[in-house]
């Protein structure tokens, strides 16, 4: 019989990317989401497996729904996505966050431990857990400091899923994903406000782009790479946590550059701190300014991580380089406009 997996946030970037591959591998996917008149589909639709993934309506805040979703699907392995994911978010709603990103994971893991211990669970968990770092790159032994409401919410998880793994022998194990992009990524995210906000302009749609911190440096790697490790590690000979990411970290700057090429213009930057613009060197227009509504009120300091256990023990390693996510964010961004 196939395998089934539970994949809760279905409907986010890397629930979609994780349900083609399971799908892939021949997996019966129910997709965990919450419940919406307005549910929206487009990412499954995009990767043309929205009638292939079942979807069912699950509540993170809610155990008896966590509850009746495992005991009516009995899934082998779950993978939970779901998440209020924007960090800049959590600083106004830090109670919602840690309801869903925090008590939402000691929720499903109770829910496993009373239906079936032998499920195998996968929690998404974030490089926003560093924060403030004492040392770059960051790996599996580096402490964390967190300086964000969602980064502290996401460590409270992932200590929930290492116990459960150490006293509770659940095989539990937990991703500490660095940034993972992609054209299914939300518009809230930088690389895709940028790879849209050039598209838009490209194709004569839009007047620049407002950004926060140029400065701000982050690893960005592809997520439908990320999710492969994501599958690797529920079938390691057993649990673990791993550190995924590129080892590579590139500036809010070098992205708007590297996409800015890619909708085929020319960038120079004149000015500083809130004053600093990007001017299109073709035609002399302003195209990027900063907005000090984006800054963050506590930037970690900058984020990037040691994928070498991942490598070590789970073969895995990130395949597409940082110009070529870039470049396909843009083109899928151009194409769709230009649709
Ligand atoms: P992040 O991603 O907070 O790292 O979390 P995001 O793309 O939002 O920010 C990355 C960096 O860009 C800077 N920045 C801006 N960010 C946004 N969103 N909008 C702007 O206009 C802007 N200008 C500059 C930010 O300050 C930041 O430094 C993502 C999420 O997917 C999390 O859920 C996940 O856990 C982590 O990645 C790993």
């Amino acid at each position: 019989m196939a395998r089934r997996a539970l994949i809760t946030g279905v409907t986010g970037q890397d629930g979609a990317y994780l349900s083609r591959l399971l799908l892939e591998k021949g997996y019966d996917v129910v997709g965990g989401s919450r419940a919406s008149p307005a549910r929206d589909l487009w990412r499954l639709k995009a990767l043309g497996i929205d009638r292939d993934v079942r979807i069912v309506d699950l509540e993170l805040l809610d155990s008896r729904s966590i509850v009746s979703v495992i005991e009516r699907e009995r899934p082998d392995e779950i993978y939970n996505l779901a998440a209020q994911s924007v960090v800049s978010s959590s600083f106004h709603l830090p109670v919602l966050t840690g309801d869903a990103d925090a008590l939402g994971v000691a929720r499903i893991l109770e829910a496993i431990t009373g239906i079936d211990p032998s499920i195998r669970f996968y929690q998404a968990s974030s490089s926003e857990m560093f924060g403030d770092a004492p040392a770059a790159p960051q790996s599996e032994g580096t402490p964390f400091r967190p300086r964000s409401p969602y980064g502290a919410a996401k460590l409270y998880a992932h200590w929930m899923t290492v116990n459960a793994r150490n006293a509770g022998g659940l095989f539990a194990c937990s991703g500490i994903v660095f940034n993972h992009e992609s054209p299914l990524r939300g518009l809230e995210f930088v690389t895709r406000k940028i790879t849209h906000g050039f598209a838009r302009i490209a194709v004569g749609r839009g007047d620049g782009i407002e950004l926060g911190n140029l400065d701000a440096t982050r690893d960005w790697g592809s997520a439908p790479d990320y999710v492969e490790a994501m599958w690797r590690m529920l079938h390691a000979k057993r649990p673990d946590d791993y550190v995924l990411a590129t080892g590579q970290s590139h500036s809010v700057r070098s992205f708007c550059k590297a996409a800015a090429q890619a909708a085929g213009f020319d960038l120079t930057w004149h000015g500083s701190g809130t004053d600093e613009v990007a001017v299109d060197a073709k035609t002399g227009r302003v195209v990027v300014r900063v907005n000090e509504k984006f800054y963050r009120p506590n930037e970690p300091i900058p984020l990037v991580g040691d994928p070498t256990k991942a490598r070590r023990e789970l073969g895995w390693q990130p395949r597409m380089s940082f110009e070529d996510l870039v470049r396909t964010m843009v083109e899928e961004d151009l194409r769709r406009l230009r649709r």
